[in-house]
């Protein structure tokens, strides 16, 4: 395999060659853009191929029928357009296979001018994305469409209405999916100056390893922050997206590999994907292959207007987020929140982790809270799962295991879990304990039931703690205690 890859190599070093596309420039398949992670590694399609094209919406013009092409160089398109130097600039990057066209760019320009009077740029470079052309092309012409967005960038920045501007890319964000997301890079490359890239499940294949001049890195921004989404490893589960922290912050929902409602099975995705195909054409077998990778346009999109907060939090690992450990944030700063408002918490650094639902009420984000349930201390040690129910004024959360599957439950321990809830049920006033007894013959001198002695719950979100007090009570297999909050220590 290795010889192979090193007669690949030697082939492409032989064939190493440049092109140059005027004032966009040269551009080379030589390192760093071939090497081990990028033993393929194509010369960029010229301009008229990729057809790249911009097009403006604003809130006059809000829709596909609307919205009005802008091209780089040409006064008359800005003059004849809502374009506004006053307002903030977005620009919506897709991906392989997809072009401006596809339902997710409009939803997305929709929410974006909702929130705010902005000028929604998109950009159309579909065919140099295309299916029937091969993804090592379209990787190369990442690289032409990122000089293209910095070169219409600049020239916003020198596009004069009414006198002189400074526009440039200071009060630009980018937003890019996939290979969408590798294109910002190189366009921040260039224009050294950009305010932000929000990378969207940034495209694995063929720049994970690479130097950072051919992929996307802090430096491509003065912020760069990251979604991932379908994390898992390329090669043997075609998980499309990077699991590398690659921005200032980084944000693995669900632990960033596989998404609620996706079936992370590579053999019954391939199935279901055929499926998909034969029912609902690329579209149908797209929403099964790509399942994951897609989801973070959804997660982007909701947060742009959404209610609930989608709070991220710091941690070493998600095993550690969900058992618990990492719910609080110590300083305005430590925490974030993944989507457009991941700017309001410009000091937060790092890996961040939060929880999702499945989106099959329509919406994902949720409230994260800590919940901790401490048995007696002495007790007859039991055997089984606890399961928690907690109420406040606004709502109650369905039920939640603490346990992890059947498990000994000793006298004095402390079983504690990180659990969501798609509402925000407010001050949490009840809660419901309920056990059920391990029915396996190893678990046969177990005591009958479990003795609790108090519930605490932190809620993430509002970083308010609530303490339950149970006073000891025992708890017998299918049976539930409703404690009520408690003001002091149990
Ligand atoms: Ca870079």
């Amino acid at each position: 395999m290795l010889s192979f890859l090193a007669l690949l190599l030697t082939c492409h070093v032989a064939h190493g060659a440049e092109v140059c596309y005027g004032d966009l420039g040269c551009f080379s398949n030589i390192a760093p853009f071939w090497g081990l992670n990028r033993p393929l590694s194509a010369l960029p399609d010229a301009p008229d191929v990729i057809g790249t094209k911009f097009y403006l919406y604003t809130r006059a013009n809000p829709t596909m029928a609307l919205r009005e092409r802008l091209v780089a160089g040409s006064l008359s398109t800005f003059s004849a357009s809502h374009f506004s130097t006053a307002r903030p600039n977005m620009m919506i990057i897709h991906g392989f296979t997809h072009s401006a066209q596809h339902d997710w760019v409009q939803v997305m320009v929709d929410e974006l001018l909702k929130k705010e009077d902005a000028n929604v740029i998109t950009v159309e470079w579909s065919e140099g994305a295309e299916l029937t052309g091969s993804y090592e092309q379209a990787v190369a012409n990442t690289r032409v469409v990122g000089a293209q967005v910095a070169e219409l960038v600049n020239y916003m920045g020198t596009y004069d209405v009414s006198g002189p501007e400074s526009l440039s890319g200071q009060n630009f964000h980018l937003i890019g999916h996939s290979l969408g997301a590798q294109i910002a890079g190189y366009a921040g490359d260039i224009l050294g100056n950009l305010a932000r890239i929000t990378a969207l499940d940034a495209a694995e294949p063929y720049f994970d390893g690479m130097d950072a001049v051919v992929r996307l890195d802090p430096t491509d921004a003065r912020f760069v922050d990251v979604i991932h989404t379908d994390g898992s490893p390329f090669i043997g589960t075609l998980g499309m997206g990077t699991n590398l922290p690659i921005g200032h912050v980084d944000f693995y929902p669900n632990n960033g590999m596989y998404q609620p409602g996706c079936n992370d099975n590579v053999v019954s995705t391939v199935v279901a994907t055929g499926v998909g195909l034969l029912t609902d054409g690329y579209d149908g077998a797209e929403a099964a292959l790509a399942c994951s990778h897609l989801k973070a346009l959804d997660f982007f999109t909701e947060s742009i207007n959404s209610e609930c907060p989608f709070t991220a939090y710091p941690c070493d690992s998600y095993d550690k987020f969900t058992q618990g450990f990492c719910l609080s944030c110590p300083s305005a700063s430590s925490c974030s929140q993944i989507g457009v408002r991941a700017r309001d918490h410009y000091g937060a650094r790092g890996s961040m982790y939060l929880m999702t639902t499945d989106g099959a009420n329509g919406k994902y984000c949720a409230y994260h809270y800590k919940v901790q349930v401490t048995s007696s201390s002495p007790m007859a040690a039991a055997a089984g799962r606890i399961y928690v129910t907690f109420q406040g004024p606004s709502g109650i959360t369905d039920s939640m295991e603490v346990t992890t599957d059947n498990m000994a439950l000793n006298a004095g321990v402390t079983y504690q879990k990180t659990v969501i809830s798609p509402e925000q049920i407010g001050d949490v006033t009840t809660v419901h304990v309920r056990f059920a007894r391990s029915s396996s013959l190893w678990d046969i001198f177990a005591a009958q039931y479990y003795t609790l002695n108090k519930v605490t719950i932190t809620a993430g979100e509002t970083q308010t703690g609530y303490r339950f007090c149970a006073g000891d009570s025992q708890i017998r297999n299918g049976e539930t205690v409703t404690l009520t909050a408690s003001g002091g220590e149990c």
